[in-house]
């Protein structure tokens, strides 16, 4: 019995003495990892939809657009500027037929000495202009919103064309840097330092747009990217998020990129940089807020802003609301 009892007692501390030594080794442990954390975020790429922010086979017309600016100049393409050009086209086409046709000289052997119409000359100047206006009114309100700067707390993404590869820059989250080249087509030779066969990984998108590295960008809050080149003129062009601005070299270009949901875009150089134009191809991964921040730090030296999230949430209304100036909402959010 007391035996017993001693075992028991015995069997407690020791298993007081094994909870004790548990609870130290994890508060000894809990700084530690938390120290790890920022060298050590976690990152797999997403896997790219098919169809979806890529070229389609026998694809006519504009990409499916992924942000609230392209889908707005889309509408302006598809349903403003391609029914008036379809129009006036088969008017013109149906009036020379019926001229052809009716005024030849066979059918109109008398030909008409009219030689001024009052009413038919105002109606042919006005509705010209009419036309123009409408298309102007929209043309010009995209221009305007396609080059509203960036609100104060978005975040910057510096992007530089070199011949023939992209470097992403990234300022705000402790300035470390990717190197973006195209990934090796099998059975080509290798076209730039692409370290590895496009398809030997699960995500990898379409040949001759997939690359070692993307650019990785949070989704759904605007982004300032700022876009130069170091040697030749290149141009960083990506259609399903209408975005398209030159990298001139010791210049920069400014332009808000802002992608209302989470996928894989992809673009290339559009301005003919050399012999290798056509193999700089730029792929764009939107992740989530916490993903991306996960992302980040996967990168040495990698900071993560603490005030961008609450940005974000507050930014993505107000572009919802595209006249509220999100830097105000962001304003508001601090
Ligand atoms: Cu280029």
């Amino acid at each position: 019995m007391t035996s017993g009892k001693n075992a028991s007692a015995f069997g407690k501390s020791l298993k007081a003495l094994g909870l004790s030594l548990a609870s130290f080794l994890a508060v000894a442990a809990a700084p530690a990892l938390a120290q790890d954390a920022p060298a050590a975020g976690s990152y797999t790429p997403m896997k790219p939809t098919e169809g979806v922010g890529m070229p389609v086979p026998e694809g006519l017309g504009l990409q499916d657009q992924y942000s609230k600016i392209g889908e707005y100049g889309a509408w302006i393409h598809n349903d403003v500027l391609l029914p008036i050009i379809t129009i006036i086209t088969l008017l013109v086409l149906i009036l020379l037929i019926v001229v052809m046709v009716r005024f030849n000289r066979r059918a109109n052997p008398v030909a008409s000495k009219t030689s001024h119409n009052t009413l038919i000359e105002v109606i042919w100047t006005l509705v010209p202009v009419l036309i123009l206006i409408g298309i102007a009114v929209p043309s010009i309100d995209l221009i305007a919103k396609q080059y509203k700067p960036a609100p104060k707390g978005a975040l910057t993404i510096k992007v530089t064309g070199n011949q023939w590869f992209w470097t992403y820059g990234y300022p705000d989250n402790g300035d470390f840097e990717v190197v973006s080249n195209m990934l090796n087509v099998p059975g080509q030779p290798t076209i730039n330092n692409g370290v590895r066969e496009v398809g030997s990984e699960p995500w990898d998108g379409p040949s001759h747009l997939e690359v070692d590295n993307r650019m990785v960008v949070p989704a759904g809050e605007p982004i300032r990217l700022q876009i130069t080149a170091a040697d030749v003129i290149h141009s960083f062009a990506v259609p399903s998020l209408w975005f398209k601005l030159d990298a001139v070299p010791g210049r920069i270009n400014e332009k808000v990129l802002m992608i209302e949901k989470p996928g894989v875009y992809y673009g290339q150089c559009s301005e003919l940089c050399g012999a290798k134009h056509g193999y700089m191809p730029i792929a764009v991964e939107a992740l989530p807020r916490d993903k991306y921040d996960a992302w980040v730090l996967t990168h040495p030296g990698a900071v993560i802003d603490g005030q961008k999230p609450a940005a974000a949430e507050a930014a993505a209304p107000a572009a919802d609301a595209s006249e509220a100036p999100a830097a105000d909402a962001i304003a508001e959010a601090e």
